[in-house]
C-alpha cells in the first residue's frame, strides 16, 4: 500500500471506530451533543418529524440552524424545510405574527400570558395532519422553545401529546465572568479566559457561538464579561469595540452583554480629579460614557459594581453611600433602559465585629433610596459561598429594592475543578428556604423573582469560572453546575434531580441504568462535600489565598476575619460562632419565627448549628451522639461517599466516552485523597480541644 493510501485507510478506520462506538467525546460540545438516537426511539421520532416548517428570515436563523443540526444528528435524517405544513409529521415553528399569516386554524390566545420569552409546544391537527407547534410572541421565545423541543428528544421523552407552556420566573438570568483583561480568571479552574481580548474585535473565536448556544439552550439572557474586581480599561473606546464584537455574536441568541466597572474610572481613564458621585462633572462623564456604549451596543444590559469591598473603590471615599454610587450610574443608563447591579458583598468590620452581619447593617437602611433601575446583587449566604451557609438575611429585608441573587457556579470553596460536587441541591436549598418575611412561604425564590414584593425587575447571577479547557469547566461534572444554574434560573421549581438527569442524558449517556447511578452519585455529592469539609455549620476552614484544602489552624497576620480560627472558635470549652441573642445576635437579622428557631441550639437545624452556636464538645445531638462524636461521623461519612462514588463510577466503564470516563476517574481519585485529608487534618486539629475538654471533665468527676 502506498504511504498516502495507508494514511487514508488508517484515518477511515479511526473514524469508523470512533463513530461506531461513539466513544471519543471530550466534553467540548457540552449538552449540545446531537448524536444519533437508538432504535426504536429514533424511528418513532422520525415518524413525527418529517418536515420543519419555519420562516426563512434572518430573525429565525438561530433556531432554524439549531433545529436542523439537532434533528439531523439525533434522527439521522434531515427534515424537509418548508414554509407551510404539507404532510403528517410537521414541526411548525413561528411567532404569533408569522403563524397567523399561515393559518387561522390555531388558537394562539394564550401566547400573550407567556410574555416575551415564554413559549408553547403543542401537538395539534392542521387539515387532519399531525403537527407539533412551537410558538412564542418573539423569536427569542421561539428559540427557547426550539431548545426545549430538542431537549425532549435528547432525553428520550414522548412527543405524542405535547402540551407544554413555559415562561421564565426571573427576568434577568446572567452569568458573571470574573475574567481579567490579561486573560486570567479569578477563581477559574478551567484554563484561561474564553474572551480573547487581544484578538478582538477582528478575530471572533468560534467558541463564542458555542457559548451563546449553550446559554440560550438554558434561557440565560445576559453575561457580565469581566471581573467585578474591575479594571477601568474595559470602558475605553478600544475595549468597548471588542465588547461590541462579542455582543454581536451573542445577540442572535438573546444574550445581552453587561460590564463590571471600576468606580474610579472617571479619574483613571477620564482624566477627572474626582469620582464623587454627587459631582456634576462625574455625573456628566458617566452620561457621556453611557451614550458612547449604547451607540456601539444598542442592547447593552448595564453595569455590575463591587464597591468599597476588598480594596475596590466606592462612593464611601467621598462620604457617600452605596445608593449615591448606584444612582449615579443608574441615571446615566436610564435613558437607554440599562440597569445597575450593585453588589452587597461588603464586610467592613468597623460596622460590626461579626462579618455575617455587616452587609445587612449597611444596606437595610438604604432600602427605598435606590433608583428604580438598580438591583442589589446579594450572595446566597452572609459570608462568601461556603460549602453551606444559611440564607443571607438581606433576602426579605429590603422590600423596596429588587434583590438579585448571586450564586457561585465555579467551585471556589467546593473542591474547585477537582471535586465532583453537584450544586443543584445547594441552590434548591437556598431558593426554597423560607425567609418568613411576609409570613410562611416567603421563600428566597419568591423574593428573587419579585413576586413577594411586587418588583418587575428581577435577577439571578451565577459566577461562571468557564475557561479555555476543551470541556469548558475543567471537571466534566462541573458542566452540570452551569447547566443546573441556567435551568433553575429559568424555573427554580424544577427539582435538582430532574435537572441532573436531563444533563446526564444530554451529555454522558442515555443508558437508563447508568443514568440512575450517575444521578445518585450527583444527588449526594454536595452534602458529602459539606461533610468532609465543614459539617454542622462550620465554615471557612480552608487554606488562605487559593481556598483549596484544609487549614483549620490558620491565623491571618492582619485580619482576624480571614483566619479560620475566627470562624470556628474551637477551644477546650467547645466549638462554633455564637451568633445567638447571647452572642453577636446575628439571628436578630432574620424574621420570626426563623429568628427564634435559629436562636435556640435545641431547635436550630443541625446543618447550621455551629454557624449560630458555640457549644460544648459533649453537646447531645439528635442522633444521641455527642457533638464531637457527631463531627467524626460526619467527616467519615463524607469520605465514604466519595469512595463510593469512585467505586460506582468504575462500574460505568464502557458506557461513557473514554476521555470523559478517564478524566472523571482521575479526579475522583484525587477527590478521595483530598476528602481523607480534610477529615484527618480537621479531626486532628479539633481533636486536641475535644480531648482536652474530655480530660478536664474526667478529672473533675
Ligand atoms: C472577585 C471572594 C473571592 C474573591 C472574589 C470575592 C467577591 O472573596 O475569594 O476572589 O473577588 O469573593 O465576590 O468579590
Amino acid at each position: 500500500m502506498q504511504r498516502k493510501e495507508r494514511t487514508l485507510w488508517l484515518a477511515v478506520v479511526g473514524w469508523m471506530l470512533t463513530a461506531s462506538c461513539g466513544r471519543a467525546d471530550d466534553g467540548s460540545r457540552l449538552w449540545l451533543r446531537y448524536d444519533l438516537l437508538e432504535e426504536p426511539l429514533r424511528h418513532s421520532y422520525q415518524e413525527r418529524i418529517r418536515e420543519l416548517v419555519i420562516p426563512s428570515t434572518e430573525a429565525f436563523a438561530a433556531v432554524r440552524e439549531e433545529l436542523l443540526e439537532g434533528l439531523t444528528g439525533l434522527l439521522g435524517q434531515t427534515p424537509a424545510v418548508r414554509e407551510s405544513v404539507s404532510q403528517n409529521g410537521a414541526v411548525w415553528v413561528g411567532t404569533a405574527s408569522t403563524l397567523r399569516t399561515d393559518s387561522s386554524l390555531i388558537d394562539l390566545s394564550d401566547l400573550k400570558e407567556l410574555g416575551e420569552e415564554g413559549f408553547l409546544i403543542r401537538s395539534i391537527k392542521i387539515d387532519f395532519r399531525d403537527v407539533i407547534l412551537i410558538a412564542s410572541q418573539t423569536e427569542r421565545g421561539v428559540l427557547y422553545g426550539g431548545f426545549c423541543f430538542l431537549r425532549l428528544l435528547q432525553s428520550s421523552q414522548p412527543i405524542d401529546n405535547l402540551n407544554i407552556k413555559e415562561k421564565p420566573r426571573i427576568a434577568r438570568r446572567l452569568l458573571n465572568h470574573w475574567d481579567n483583561l490579561d486573560g486570567s480568571v479569578e477563581r477559574g479552574y478551567a484554563g484561561r479566559s474564553i474572551w480573547r481580548w487581544q484578538d478582538l474585535p477582528e478575530r471572533i473565536d468560534p467558541r463564542y457561538k458555542v457559548y451563546a448556544r449553550a446559554n440560550a439552550s438554558l434561557g440565560i439572557n445576559g453575561t457580565v464579561l469581566n471581573n467585578v474586581n474591575a479594571q477601568p480599561q474595559i470602558l475605553t473606546a478600544e475595549y468597548l469595540k471588542k465588547t461590541a464584537a462579542i455582543a454581536q455574536v451573542l445577540r442572535p441568541y438573546g444574550i445581552r452583554v453587561y460590564l463590571s466597572i471600576k468606580f474610579t474610572a472617571p479619574m483613571e481613564i477620564g482624566g477627572l480629579s474626582t469620582c464623587d458621585p454627587l459631582e456634576p462633572a462625574v455625573r456628566n462623564w458617566w452620561k457621556e460614557k453611557a451614550k458612547e456604549i449604547y451607540t456601539l451596543i444598542p442592547d447593552f444590559g448595564g453595569f455590575l459594581v463591587k464597591a468599597y469591598s476588598e480594596g475596590q473603590p466606592g462612593p464611601q471615599m467621598y462620604g457617600r453611600t452605596h445608593a449615591d454610587g448606584a444612582n449615579l450610574l443608574a441615571e446615566a443608563l436610564a435613558p437607554f433602559h440599562g440597569i445597575v447591579m450593585w453588589r452587597s458583598f461588603v464586610y467592613d468590620l468597623t460596622i460590626d465585629e461579626d462579618r455575617a452581619k455587616c452587609a445587612y447593617l449597611e444596606f437595610v437602611p438604604l432600602d427605598g433610596k435606590f433608583a428604580s433601575n438598580v438591583l442589589v446583587q446579594t450572595k446566597n449566604g452572609p459570608i462568601d459561598f461556603q460549602p453551606r451557609e444559611p440564607i443571607n438575611p438581606l433576602l426579605g429585608a429590603m422590600p423596596k429594592t429588587p434583590l438579585m441573587l448571586e450564586l457561585q457556579i465555579t467551585q471556589e470553596y467546593t473542591g474547585q475543578a477537582k471535586h465532583l460536587v453537584y450544586l443543584g441541591p445547594q441552590w434548591k436549598e437556598v431558593l426554597e428556604a423560607d425567609t418568613y418575611a411576609y409570613g410562611p412561604g416567603t421563600t428566597v425564590g419568591r423574593i428573587v423573582d419579585g413576586s413577594a414584593e411586587g418588583h418587575t425587575l428581577s435577577g439571578i447571577a451565577g459566577v461562571s469560572g468557564l475557561g479555555t479547557d476543551a470541556n469548558w469547566t475543567g471537571h466534566p461534572f462541573s458542566q452540570a453546575n452551569w447547566y443546573a444554574f441556567g435551568r433553575l434560573a429559568w424555573d427554580y421549581t424544577l427539582s435538582a434531580d430532574a435537572v441532573a438527569r436531563e444533563w446526564i442524558q444530554m451529555t454522558l449517556t442515555r443508558d437508563p441504568k447508568a443514568v440512575n447511578l450517575i444521578a445518585e452519585m450527583m444527588a449526594g455529592s454536595w452534602e458529602a462535600c459539606v461533610d468532609y469539609m465543614t459539617p454542622l455549620g462550620l465554615a471557612h476552614l480552608m487554606a488562605e489565598g487559593h481556598h483549596y484544602g484544609p487549614a483549620p489552624d490558620y491565623v491571618h497576620p492582619g485580619r482576624h476575619d480571614w483566619s479560620s480560627t475566627y470562624y470556628h472558635r474551637a477551644s477546650k470549652t467547645g466549638i462554633g460562632f455564637d451568633r445567638s441573642s447571647k452572642g453577636s445576635n446575628a439571628v436578630s437579622q432574620y424574621h420570626p419565627p426563623l429568628r427564634e428557631l435559629l436562636d435556640n441550639p435545641k431547635t436550630c437545624p443541625e446543618k447550621y448549628l455551629l454557624w449560630f452556636h458555640h457549644l460544648p464538645w459533649d453537646w447531645r445531638m439528635s442522633s444521641g451522639r455527642t457533638l464531637w462524636e457527631e463531627m467524626q461521623v460526619r467527616y467519615q461519612r463524607g469520605v465514604e461517599y466519595v469512595e463510593w462514588m469512585q467505586r460506582t463510577w468504575k462500574t460505568l466503564e464502557g458506557k461513557i466516552d473514554r476521555p470523559i470516563f478517564d478524566e472523571v476517574s482521575r479526579r475522583l481519585a484525587l477527590q478521595a485523597d483530598n476528602a481523607r485529608q480534610w477529615r484527618d487534618v480537621c479531626l486532628k486539629y479539633f481533636g486536641q480541644f475535644a480531648a482536652a475538654s474530655i480530660e478536664k471533665k474526667n478529672a473533675q468527676q
